[in-house]
This record gives structure tokens, C-alpha cells and sequence, in this order.
């Protein structure tokens, strides 16, 4: 079974693309984002699947790859071409390599243009391209920096991504439009830079004339990226949240496994948000816990301490989930969420009070 999962950065409008091989429990990353390496792992994780490498199109300009931070966390491997030019990365690809996933592969093709060492990404059956800067939906990457030449981005795309079937589907690295996937044959039609009868001098003027001002963050991202992720100061990126061994979920917040809470129930403020009669019901609750109904947390959030870490519980933990939100939006760092609620406490059997059945 194919897996295919498109993932969005709203900071820098980037997309990033994990494409698995099912039975064989093996996937890769496009274009992960520093930032977004938490929810990316957890995703890849909740799906069953190894993360054998990160890919990245090029060296972006307006965000950090999470190349380096998804291998030291998942594993992977880094892969970025060779004529782009990072240093730190496990795998240095040319035109035509490939990086495979169980039984699938993509090949890399150079389409350089808007930077000298961007490529694209090809899916093994040509269903699928992944175009990063190159070409983007109804547009294309910039050429006004990073060794950017609106010539040989115009041969790239009309050379090495127009070649492929028409029914290939794009992906593009990054739409600030909203829009997700394109076609070769609608880019073809309707790219009003490049597609129909437009020749590399119209491109050239075209592109000569976007007047656009510069990346953000190109200041932090091009070296950054230049070392495929690796921040000076490695430690404080390695460290997960001090107080609890937690699990990012994918929904995004941290998890705590009820046994941990059973034995370190006294440093922490577990927080019950049941309704009264839940709590002081026959299901029994976790010992030492305070309640607070769900719908009295925002109101009531100050009786709890901002100094000790909180757990919140309910009974199959997805109020408690919603009582992380609350709880961070009042202010508090350190909370979690217990995974399973009172359900799974009891399916484990750790000692509850007042329990009646
Ligand atoms: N406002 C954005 C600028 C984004 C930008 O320049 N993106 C590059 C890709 S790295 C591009 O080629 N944009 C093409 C376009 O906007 O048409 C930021 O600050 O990050
Ligand atoms: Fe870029």
C-alpha cells in the first residue's frame, strides 16, 4: 500500500511530502521543516513507518530543512544534491540517482534555475513529481538570488518536468495561494510564465520584472540550510520537554503514559476535568487528583500552580486533550495530556480511588 501524506508550514507557506511503502513499513520526508520535526516524527510514527531518509529539493532561502533534527531523532538519512553543495549530509545525489522506500523509489532529476542545485523528485511509476522551487502551481521559483538563472530554470522545466506524462501530478515546494497539486498538462496550458508558446526570452523578461523583496529569513535559513539543518548549539534542539518522558502527538500536544503518572503522581498536578459526579462516579479516579470540569478550566485555571508541570485525565482522554489547549492558552508550559484516560488506567490496573465496580 502507497502512503502519501502532503504537509504544510504556514510560517513559510512550505510544503512537505512523506511518501511510504506500507508493507514494508518504510517511508521518506520532502522537504521537512525545522520547525515541524515534531509533528512530522509523530505522524510517522502514528502510521506505522520507519523514516529511512529526508530528501530536500534545495537550499531554501526562507526556512531551515529539519534534515538533521529528523536524523537524530527518527534515524534517517540525509539526502540533498551533490551541486547544491550542504555539507553534513549522508547522501550526495546527482541526476538519475535514486532513494528508495521498501519496494519504491523516487529518482532525483536536476532542474536547476531558481538555485544551481535544485532538483525534483519523480515517483517511480511518473504518477507523481515533487518540483520543489522549480516549478511552482501557475508559477515558478525566483531567479533574482542563490546562483538564480530564469534560462536554465526555463530549459529545467520545459526540458526535465514537461517530459513527463501529462498526467503526472506536481507538487510544488511552497503555494501562497492556498492552491496543492497541479498537472503537467494544466501547467503546460495554463502557466502564464512558462506554459503554451512562451519562449526563454519572454520567460527571462517575465522574470527580470517580479520585483519581489527578499526571503524573510534568508539570513538564518541559506546557512542553515547550508549545513542541512545542524544548529550551532546542538543540545537545547535534542532536548524533548525536562520533567516527563512525552510523546508528540500528531494532533499536537504531549502525551504521558499512565504508569509514569502512577509513580510520579506526586510531582505533578493531575488534573481531572470530568463533571463532579464522573469523578465521585464508580470508575474511581486517579489518587491525588483535583477536579475541574472542562468547562470551568479557563475560569478556574488559576488555581493551579504555573511552577509544577500539570496532567490532565478524563475518561478517554480526549476532554483532557482539549483542557491542554486551555491550560496553554492561560499560560502553562509544562503540561500533558494522559494518554487513554481513565479507561486505559484501569485496563492497566493502577490503583484508583473510589473506585465502586
Ligand atoms: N514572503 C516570503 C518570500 C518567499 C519567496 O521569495 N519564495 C521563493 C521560494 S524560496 C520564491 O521563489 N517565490 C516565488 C514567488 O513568490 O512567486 C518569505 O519571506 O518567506
Ligand atoms: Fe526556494
Amino acid at each position: 500500500m502507497f502512503i502519501f501524506r502532503q504537509l504544510f508550514d504556514p510560517q513559510s507557506s512550505t510544503y512537505s511530502y512523506l511518501l511510504g511503502d506500507g508493507a514494508a513499513g518504510e517511508a521518506i520526508l520532502i522537504d521537512p521543516v525545522f520547525e515541524q520535526a515534531a509533528r512530522d516524527g509523530a505522524l510517522v510514527k502514528e502510521l506505522g513507518l520507519r523514516l529511512v531518509a529526508t530528501l530536500d529539493t534545495h537550499v531554501h532561502a526562507d526556512h531551515v530543512t529539519g534534515a538533521w533534527l529528523l536524523g537524530k531523532r527518527l534515524g534517517s538519512r540525509i539526502a540533498v544534491s551533490k551541486a547544491g553543495g550542504a555539507e553534513g549530509a549522508d547522501i550526495q545525489l546527482a541526476d538519475g540517482d535514486r532513494v528508495a522506500f521498501g519496494k519504491r523509489y523516487v529518482t532525483a532529476r536536476a532542474t536547476p534555475g531558481h538555485t544551481d542545485g535544485c532538483m525534483s523528485f519523480v515517483l517511480d511509476d511518473e504518477s507523481m513529481a515533487f518540483t520543489g522551487d522549480a516549478l511552482l502551481i501557475r508559477g515558478c521559483g525566483r531567479t533574482d538570488f542563490q546562483q538564480g538563472s530564469a534560462h536554465n530554470l526555463y530549459r529545467s522545466i520545459r526540458m526535465k518536468i514537461f517530459t513527463l506524462p501529462e498526467t503526472c501530478l506536481l507538487y510544488p515546494g511552497h503555494d501562497y495561494r492556498g492552491l496543492t497539486v497541479t498537472s503537467v498538462a494544466e501547467e503546460k496550458a495554463f502557466n502564464p510564465r512558462l506554459g503554451g508558446d512562451i519562449s526563454e526570452e519572454d520567460f527571462a523578461g517575465y522574470m527580470d520584472n517580479l520585483g519581489l523583496p527578499h526571503p524573510k529569513q534568508i539570513d538564518v535559513a541559506v546557512p542553515g540550510n547550508m549545513v542541512c539543518g545542524r544548529p550551532a548549539d546542538e543540545a537545547p534542539a535534542l532536548q524533548g520537554p525536562g520533567w516527563a518522558p512525552l510523546t508528540f502527538t500528531f494532533a499536537g500536544f504531549w502525551e504521558i503514559a499512565p504508569a509514569w503518572v502512577e509513580e510520579h503522581g506526586g510531582e505533578v498536578q493531575i488534573v481531572d476535568v470530568r463533571e463532579a459526579d464522573e469523578f465521585a462516579g464508580p470508575m474511581g479516579r486517579v489518587p491525588g487528583s483535583i477536579q475541574i470540569p472542562l468547562g470551568e478550566l479557563e475560569k478556574r485555571a488559576g488555581e493551579l500552580s504555573k511552577e509544577r508541570p500539570v496532567v490532565t485525565v478524563c475518561r478517554a482522554g480526549a476532554r483532557s486533550a482539549q483542557a491542554i489547549a486551555i491550560l496553554k492558552k492561560a499560560g502553562f508550559e509544562n503540561v500533558a495530556n494522559m494518554a487513554g484516560g481513565m479507561l486505559r488506567w484501569r485496563a492497566q490496573q493502577l490503583p484508583t480511588e473510589g473506585a465502586r465496580d
